[in-house]
């Protein structure tokens, strides 16, 4: 049993002078919640019985200050969104790691993973990694195509520290998570970032006899420069969201200027007539691979429609 009273805001004399603040979950880790508040306070809250809602980590919340550093979570402030994988709330960046090249980055990947972004309604932002290596012909796509879309693409190396501090810059104020293909430096970025999270997270697996990548609880980390960064990498499902057809072709924002021209309103670029997207691929304005990506995408999905059906 955990000492409960503790945590009440009685006596009554208490409760006329009770501090109320707002702040961050970092963490929720047995029951008990830390939350941040302004200048990098941490109170170790619990959470006041007759709330309904759950509250997970990167809910704001508001909570009554006790003594000691401790509080208790009266509400959880609207929440913007919410990812299953990590289990994370209000994520507005999802940091796409991939490396310049061991490995190349697989441009059908970045394709799915960017509309998973997308789709969610966060913000991508690719951190090409191993700038010290030779570079890679999707790579050199990625810096060219990608960041013309309107995507920021950031080359860094966790060896010789390029780009790390512009990293930090990009991530101020917001709260990120990592994702992308296994070896490309996540882990290298995580502790490059956040000095000495290996050990900290180290002595929490072995105490519970489980590599942390096998833990489910998501901890957010403050950056010196102002913002938080999950220790988790999240996305490392690749299934396609659940949509229709006619959705995908929102989630290519490159192909917008262009689908307004197409001869057919509700146009699918697949196989229509005076369809101006595959016309924009034919004059390489929209990079042809990343067009094949999405007529692979979209066909995936008339697949599924067909089974439901
Ligand atoms: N050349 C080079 N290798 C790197 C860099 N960052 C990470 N690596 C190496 O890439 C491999 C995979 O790194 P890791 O952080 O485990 O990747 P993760 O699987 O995405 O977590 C390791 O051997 C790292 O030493 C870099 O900037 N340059
Ligand atoms: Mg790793
Ligand atoms: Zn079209």
């Amino acid at each position: 049993m955990q000492p409960k009273q503790k945590w009440e805001t009685s006596p009554k004399n208490q409760r006329s002078q009770s501090i109320k603040k707002n702040g961050l979950v970092l963490k929720n880790y047995a029951g008990y919640y830390y939350v941040q508040l302004d200048h990098r306070e941490l109170i170790e809250c619990r959470i006041r019985g007759k709330i309904k809602e759950t509250i997970l980590t990167g809910d704001w919340v508001e909570i009554t200050l006790l003594k000691n550093q401790r509080g208790v979570i009266e509400k959880r402030l609207p929440r913007k969104n919410q990812l299953y994988r990590p289990r994370i709330a209000n994520s507005s960046l999802v940091l796409m790691v991939l490396a310049k090249n061991h490995p190349q980055p697989d441009l059908m990947m970045v394709d799915r993973l960017l509309l998973l972004i997308y789709y969610c309604g966060l913000k991508p932002c690719i951190i090409l990694n191993k700038d010290d290596l030779p570079d890679s012909d999707p790579a050199e796509k990625i810096r060219e195509y990608y960041k013309q879309c309107g995507i920021t693409v950031l080359s860094v190396s966790t060896q010789t520290k390029k780009g790390i501090e512009a990293l930090e810059k990009i991530i101020e104020g917001e709260i990120a998570v990592l994702a992308g293909p296994s070896g490309v430096g996540k882990t290298s970025l995580l502790n490059q970032l956040i000095p000495g999270i290996d050990e900290r997270t180290q002595s929490v697996s072995a105490k519970i006899g489980r590599g942390r990548h096998t833990t489910r609880h998501v901890e957010l980390y403050p950056l010196p420069s102002g913002g938080w960064l999950a220790d988790t990498p999240g996305f490392s499902v690749m299934d396609l969201p659940a949509m229709r057809r006619e959705e995908l072709r929102n989630y290519f924002p490159d192909f917008i200027p262009w689908q307004n021209h197409c001869r057919f309103g509700n146009c699918l670029h697949y196989k229509e007539q005076d369809c101006a997207v595959m016309d924009a691929v034919e004059k390489k304005k929209i990079l042809e691979q990343r067009y094949r990506n999405y007529i692979l995408m979209l066909e995936e999905i008339m697949e599924k429609e067909r089974n439901y059906s």
